[in-house]
C-alpha cells in the first residue's frame, strides 16, 4: 500500500517510537502522583519553554494543580505526600535551565545527534532480516497490516504531537503574567467520551486485518502439492525432516539448521522441541511460532521465487545459553534444483577408501555415533550408524554453516569446533547427563591428527 520506499518507512518507524517516548513521558506524569523525580525528568524535555509552560502541561494533562494553586507530588524518599506550591514549582523550575529562551548547548548538541541518527538510520541498507520486505505470501500479508497500522499511527502522532507544540506555544508563560494560571479544562465530559471512542474505533478497525491475518497464517495448508517439513528445536540447533521424502530403504531425509525449500509451493511446517520453548522466525517469509515440547505448531512458508541467498532467520524465544546462536538459513530453489537436492541427500554416505579419512570414519564410530547419526554404504547395505541426538552428519560437507546456522563451513573452524566446540559457541555439555538430553558437544581432547582425519572425512561426506 505504501510503495515509497523503504527509507521513508523507517523515518516514520522512528516517528512512531518518539510518539512511544513522549507517551511514556505523558503517562509518568499523569498517573496523577509523579515523586520529585519524575518532575526533574521532565523538566529538561520541555525545560527551553520555561516555568509556564510546564505548569500548564501539568495542569492539562491530569488536573493535579488543585483549586487551590497547590501540587500535591508524593515524595517517595521522606514517604509521605508533601503540598508543592505554585511558587515551588517554578523555584524549581528556574534551576534547570538558564533565564534565556535559547536552547543550552549541550542540549541541542544532544537533541541534534539523536535526531541525526535516527534520521541517517533510515539510510542503512537492507537488513537480511526485515519484516518490512516481505518474500513469501504469509509475510506479505504481515506486512501489509503493519502497513495499515503505520499509517493510523502517523496521522494520531501528528494530530496529537501537532495539538501539544500549539499548546505549549500559545499558552507559554507571558512575561507581568506570573499569577495567570491558565484555564482548567479537567473533567470535560465531551472531550473524555472523545477520545475514549476515537482509540476505540482506531483499534476495532485494526483488528479487522488482524484477525483475517492470524487466521489465516495459522491455517494448516493441505493437499498433495503440499511439502510436509517437520521441525525439531534443540538447545540451540534446529532438526528438519522431510518425512515425505525417503530413500528406498524407507529411511527419511534430515538435515540441520539449513533448510531447503522449493519456490512457490505451500510449505507445511510441524514444529515441536526436544527440550524447552524455541521459536521458529524467518521474517521474510512469516511470522513467528513457538515450538512447546510436547505439542505441534504449524507455520506455513511460501516463497516467492529462487535466489541464490538465503533468507536468514533465528529463534526467538530465549532457550538458554546459546538462544543466540540458534540460527536458520533458508535456501529456496527452483522446482529442479530442489529435486537435484533431494535426489543427493538422500544417497547414503560412503566408508572412506583414503586412510585418512578411514581413520576418521574409526573414529566418528567409536567416538561421534554416541550422538550423531549418519546414513551409511556399508558391506552390510544402507544403515544408520549412531543416535540422532545431535545433527545427522551424513551429508555435513554439503551445508554452506554449522553450529546453529552461525559459523561458515570452512576447515579451520570445522577443526576448532572438533577440537574444542564450547571455544566457539558457549554450551553446556557438562549438563548432559542423558543421552537424550544433550546440551552441547563436549571436547575431548583429540589429538591433532585424529582431528585432522574427521575433518576429511566430514569435508567429503557432501
Ligand atoms: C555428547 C554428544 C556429542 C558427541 C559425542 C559429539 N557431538 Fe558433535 N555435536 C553435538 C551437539 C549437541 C551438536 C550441536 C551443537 C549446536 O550447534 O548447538 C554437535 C554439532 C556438531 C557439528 C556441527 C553440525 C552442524 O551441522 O551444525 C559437527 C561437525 C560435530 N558435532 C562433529 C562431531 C564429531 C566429529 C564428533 C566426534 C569426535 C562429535 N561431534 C561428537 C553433540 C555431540
Ligand atoms: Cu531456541
Amino acid at each position: 500500500m505504501l510503495d515509497v520506499g523503504c527509507a521513508w518507512r523507517w523515518c516514520l518507524v522512528c516517528g512512531v517510537a518518539a510518539a512511544g517516548v513522549h507517551g511514556a513521558l505523558q503517562s509518568s506524569v499523569s498517573i496523577g502522583a509523579p515523586n520529585p523525580c519524575v518532575v526533574l525528568l521532565v523538566e529538561p524535555y520541555i525545560g527551553g519553554w520555561r516555568g509556564g509552560p510546564t505548569a500548564s502541561y501539568f495542569h492539562g494533562t491530569n488536573g493535579m494543580i488543585s483549586s487551590k494553586g497547590l501540587a500535591w507530588v508524593s515524595c517517595r524518599r521522606r514517604g509521605m505526600r508533601v503540598p508543592l506550591t505554585m511558587e515551588t514549582f517554578r523555584r524549581v523550575n528556574s534551576r534547570f535551565h538558564t533565564p534565556s529562551r535559547r536552547m543550552h548547548p549541550r542540549r541541542l548538541f544532544l537533541f541534534t545527534l539523536t535526531f541525526s541518527v535516527l534520521v541517517l538510520s533510515a539510510c542503512a541498507g537492507n537488513g537480511p532480516q526485515s519484516a518490512i520486505e516481505p518474500a513469501g505470501k504469509m509475510a506479505e500479508n504481515i506486512d501489509k497490516t503493519w502497513d495499515l497500522v503505520l499509517m493510523l499511527a502517523t496521522i494520531v502522532f501528528f494530530l496529537v504531537e501537532g495539538a501539544l507544540v500549539v499548546t505549549i506555544w500559545k499558552f507559554r508563560h507571558k512575561k507581568g503574567a506570573d499569577d495567570v494560571r491558565p484555564k482548567q479544562i479537567h473533567g470535560n465530559t465531551a472531550v473524555e467520551i472523545a477520545w475514549t471512542i476515537i482509540p476505540a474505533l482506531i483499534l476495532a478497525i485494526l483488528a479487522v486485518p488482524n484477525v483475517k491475518g492470524i487466521l489465516e497464517i495459522r491455517t494448516v495448508p493441505v493437499g498433495d502439492d503440499v511439502l510436509q517439513v517437520q521441525v525439531i528445536g534443540h538447545q540451540w540447533w534446529w532438526e528438519f525432516r522431510y518425512p515425505d521424502l525417503v530413500d528406498d530403504q524407507g529411511n527419511v531425509l534430515v538435515t540441520a539448521n539449513e533448510l531447503y525449500i522449493p519456490e512457490q509451493t505451500r510449505v507445511n511446517l510441524s514444529m515441536t522441541s526436544a527440550d524447552v520453548i524455541h521459536s521458529f522466525w524467518v521474517p521474510k517469509l512469516n511470522g513467528k511460532r513457538d515450538l512447546v515440547p510436547g505439542k505441534t505448531s504449524n507455520l506455513t512458508l511460501i516463497a516467492d521465487a529462487a535466489q541464490e541467498e538465503p533468507f536468514f532467520g533465528q529463534c526467538a524465544e530465549f532457550c538458554g545459553l546459546s538462544h543466540a546462536d540458534m540460527r536458520i538459513k533458508v535456501y529456496v530453489k527452483s522446482v529442479a534444483d530442489f529435486d537435484a537436492w533431494t535426489a543427493a541427500q538422500l544417497l547414503p554416505a560412503q566408508i572412506p577408501t583414503d586412510p585418512i579419512a578411514k581413520a576418521g570414519y574409526d573414529t566418528f564410530v567409536s567416538t561421534c555415533a554416541a550422538c550423531h547419526a549418519a546414513t551409511v554404504q556399508t558391506p552390510n547395505g544402507v544403515e544408520i550408524i549412531g543416535k540422532p541426538y545431535a545433527p545427522n552428519l551424513t551429508h555435513f560437507g554439503s551445508r554452506n554453516t554449522f553450529g546453529g546456522a552461525t559459523f561458515e563451513n570452512t576447515t579451520e573452524l570445522l577443526t576448532q569446533w572438533i577440537h574444542d566446540p564450547s571455544s566457539l559457541k558457549p554450551m553446556n555439555p557438562d549438563a548432559n547427563i542423558i543421552p537424550e538430553r544433550i546440551l552441547g558437544m563436549p571436547s575431548f581432547g583429540l589429538t591433532d591428527a585424529a582431528v585432522a582425519e574427521l575433518v576429511a572425512l566430514l569435508e567429503g561426506w557432501k
